[in-house]
């Protein structure tokens, strides 16, 4: 247990804690200032000259920097006596957070015996980056959300401190949004909007944020800011025409397709997803005449259709969405009814003389003879004739 090594450990502590008070006091305290991360070799100062010990002394009088810790940071060249840097010096590692960073290096000299004490202040230098924990932030806000809400943002973090620690941020170009930064505890960013949102013009919105430090030159560090903006409906289903006209032949099949309505709605989801119906207002007899398919629009035949009985229909249709709260919108379908000849024409005489005498002259009026046909058009003209081989003529009395 008490090797050579063990025993000088101990000596040379016990030193310390004799002379502590001693070289406090008596020696003052040398103290020098170096970045971190400088090249090996790099010269501090000249310990001879700032302990006022001669260089000729330095090595018959053995000078050594003691190693505080695991690592000789620093060194003397006994020739001169330079300090010079020995080992890579990280800030970052060795203080980490801490506001201020020294090391505590100390010096011997014997005949006689000399403790030095000497303060090594280690210089931050801009060597960190901003970084974002995660490489973006995805942020879902309703459309509709009032101008002037704000959303909290990622923070950066930079293992630098205090101006070469973030500083600032920026954010990338665009018309929805700001930044604003509360300086408590770091630079904290939020999200301002500026102008409602609106989904059917853009349903995603892609941002950058930019952390900046405050070095010389400045690092920075950025991440992507994904904006889903959330559907509520605001539209309702428009139809591609205000009216609708279809022609259609009476005495139809029953369930023949007329037409196809078609409403569309800029809404997501449920709310832009449309239901067709008849409008309330054009219930009654019209509207049992035909059926409306509630997800295609499409009107087809329930029953007869009689042109003699109805030769057009005015119907109001409505297209609506599923959302919780529905919006719709209304617009008129007219369904003219072709004429089919499906009706002969009718005759029916009226006699005003039951007998004509032998010797009646010509011209008399012996009947009215009435003629007619239910159909339209060119269906329901008609013309008259007459047997040849009798004594009498038609005479049409009005067209
Ligand atoms: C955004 O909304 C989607 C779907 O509504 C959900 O899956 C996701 O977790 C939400 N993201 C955030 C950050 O709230
Ligand atoms: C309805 O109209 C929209 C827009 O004009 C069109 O994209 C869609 O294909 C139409 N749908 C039908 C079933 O005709
Ligand atoms: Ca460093
Ligand atoms: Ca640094
Ligand atoms: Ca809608
Ligand atoms: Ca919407």
């Amino acid at each position: 247990m008490t090797g050579p090594g063990r025993s000088s450990c101990v000596w040379i502590y016990l030193v310390f804690v004799l002379l502590d008070c001693y070289w406090e006091k008596v020696s003052g305290q040398l103290s020098y200032s170096v970045s971190e991360e400088v090249n090996l070799g790099t010269v501090v100062g000249n310990v001879a000259k700032d302990l006022s010990i001669s260089i000729q002394d330095l090595e018959p009088r053995m000078f050594q920097i003691v190693a505080g810790s695991k690592r000789k940071y620093f060194e003397v060249n006994l020739k001169t006596g330079a300090l010079y840097v020995n080992e890579r010096i990280d800030r970052e590692e060795l203080c980490g957070d801490e506001p201020k960073c020294s090391l505590s290096v100390e010096a011997v000299i014997n005949n006689p015996l000399k403790l030095y004490r000497i303060e090594m202040i280690i210089l931050d230098v801009n060597d960190n980056s901003p970084s974002f924990e995660s490489t973006s932030q995805e942020i879902n806000i309703t459309e509709n959300t009032a101008a002037g809400t704000k959303f909290p943002l990622h923070q950066a973090n930079d293992a630098d401190r205090g101006k070469n620690s973030v500083n600032t941020y920026k954010l990338s170009q665009n018309e929805y949004f700001s930044l604003t930064t509360h300086k408590e505890e770091g630079v904290t960013p939020e999200l301002v909007l500026q102008t409602v949102l609106d989904r059917e013009k853009q349903s995603m919105i892609k941002l950058t944020l930019t952390a900046i430090d405050g070095g010389t030159p400045t690092k920075s560090g950025s991440m992507t800011i994904i904006i889903n903006v959330l559907d509520i409906n605001d539209n309702p289903p428009i139809f591609s025409q205000r009216l609708y006209k279809a022609r259609v032949y009476e005495n139809v099949k029953i369930g023949t397709p007329i037409i196809t309505l078609n409403a569309t709605d800029l809404d997501e989801g449920q709310n832009g997803k449309v239901i067709y119906l008849f409008s309330k207002v054009s219930q009654g007899k019209k509207t049992n005449v035909f059926s409306i398919n509630k997800q295609t629009g499409t009107v087809t035949s329930k029953r007869n259709i009689d042109f003699e009985e109805n030769n057009a229909f005015e119907l109001r249709v409505q297209a609506s969405d599923r959302a919780a709260s529905p919006m719709s919108s209304h617009a008129k379908l007219l369904v003219e009814v072709l004429d089919v000849n499906d009706n002969a024409p009718e005759i029916s005489v009226t006699s005003l003389l039951n007998t004509v005498k032998e010797d009646a002259s010509v011209d008399t009026a012996i009947a009215l003879v009435s003629v007619f046909d239910k159909d339209g058009g060119k269906n329901g003209m008609v013309t008259c004739k007459i047997s040849n081989n009798v004594p009498f003529k038609l005479e049409s009395n009005y067209k």
